[in-house]
């Protein structure tokens, strides 16, 4: 399935229907009062959060959608019919923003969360209101409000505890892939990932946490280079970052230059990104023994009071200290949940 994560829609909530205006008419009653009852209230448009759902594909295309008017008001003090909600299912993490204004309309962070994004307008009074002492026979009613409408802009923002950082190459879909379920595509080549991939960890106490693997990053990411640096919102809500760095011997980049290379595109992206904890993982491990490559990376994280850990995803070197340091760390901050 095809994942999209940004997507702009147009919304426009129900209008309210007229308020009515009308005279009770009986035989033997000739002048009987007003009863024009009120007209009906536009439909809300309403999203809701789905965990099954995992791509914004469906708005991609429909960009458009409109809420029901609600029904005239009727003689008789008959109220219009309210325009019936029209609920959106979005997947879990999507954020709602108004296109114009940018400002932030719903975050649906759990599954089943829903919020009214576009109210619908009031039904418009029936004459039946407007009758005082003074005034018998008021031939008035209101019209209805119209609906809120707007430009949205929907965002998925994927809900992880860990983000895996890198440069492309560096190892990540080969460590979700070896500490989760997930099974990404893993490649000997540059953007071998193209989306990102949720994986659930978990741990031997009944507890889980998810991990992000981001499509790899590139210095001038943030001007285009590479896939850009648009797949760092699913970066945004993660706890801690797991930086890796691919320590093998024929890579000729020194890794610590790497390791700022990332940062400074991390930086370019959100202010919020660049202070979230890092841990920095070197990685391949079986082929790069502690080389000079992996032994300056360890030293420059000793120095800058940085956690490292070397790892070898493919021989499964490391992994259980990673696991065992994310996890007490997770926990710390309250972030691990009971395994389903
Ligand atoms: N020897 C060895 N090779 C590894 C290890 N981890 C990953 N690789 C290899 O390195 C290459 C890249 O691995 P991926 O996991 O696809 O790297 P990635 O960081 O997800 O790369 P992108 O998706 O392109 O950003 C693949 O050929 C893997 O088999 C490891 O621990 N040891
Ligand atoms: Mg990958």
């Amino acid at each position: 399935m095809k994942f999209v994560d940004y997507v702009t829609i147009y919304a426009k909530a129900g209008h309210g229907g007229k308020g009515c205006v009308s005279f009770l008419r009986e035989k033997f009653k000739p002048m009987g009062g007003p009863d024009g009852g009120d007209g009906g209230k536009g439909a809300d448009i309403i999203f809701m959060a789905d965990a099954q759902l995992n791509t914004l594909l469906d708005h991609k295309y429909k960009r458009h959608y409109k809420g029901r008017n609600g029904g005239n008001g009727k003689g008789s003090n008959m109220h219009g019919a309210n325009g019936e909600d029209l609920i959106i299912k979005v997947p879990t993490g999507t954020v709602v923003r108004n296109a114009d204004t940018d400002e932030i309309i719903a975050d649906l962070t759990s599954d089943a969360q829903a919020a009214v994004v576009m109210k619908g307008g009031r039904g418009g009074k029936g004459n039946a209101h407007f009758k005082s002492s003074t005034y018998q026979s008021p031939k008035f009613s209101q019209p209805g409000e119209d609906g809120e409408e707007a430009g949205l802009i929907l965002e998925l923002k994927l809900i992880a505890d860990i983000g895996l950082i890198g440069m492309p190459n560096a190892g990540k879909s080969t460590l979700i892939a070896a500490v989760s379920a997930a099974r990404p595509k893993i490649g000997p080549y540059p953007f071998t990932t193209l989306v990102p991939n949720l994986g659930v960890v978990k741990l031997k106490n009944y507890m889980s946490f998810t991990v992000a693997d981001i499509p790899g990053i590139i210095e001038g990411a943030h001007d285009g280079a590479g896939l850009g640096l648009q797949f760092l919102r699913h970066a945004e809500r993660t706890s801690l970052l797991l930086h890796l760095v691919d320590c093998s011997e024929h890579i000729e980049d020194d890794p610590v230059d790497v390791l700022g290379v990332i940062n400074r595109e991390l930086g370019h992206y959100a202010e919020t990104l660049i202070s979230k904890e890092q841990v920095v993982v070197g990685t391949k491990l079986d082929v790069a023994g502690e080389g000079a490559r992996l032994g300056k990376l360890r030293q420059y994280c000793a120095e800058h009071g940085i956690p490292f850990f070397a790892i070898s995803a493919a021989a499964s070197l490391g992994l259980d200290e990673l696991v065992a340091y994310v996890s007490t760390r997770l926990a710390e901050l309250k972030k691990l949940r009971p395994s389903s």
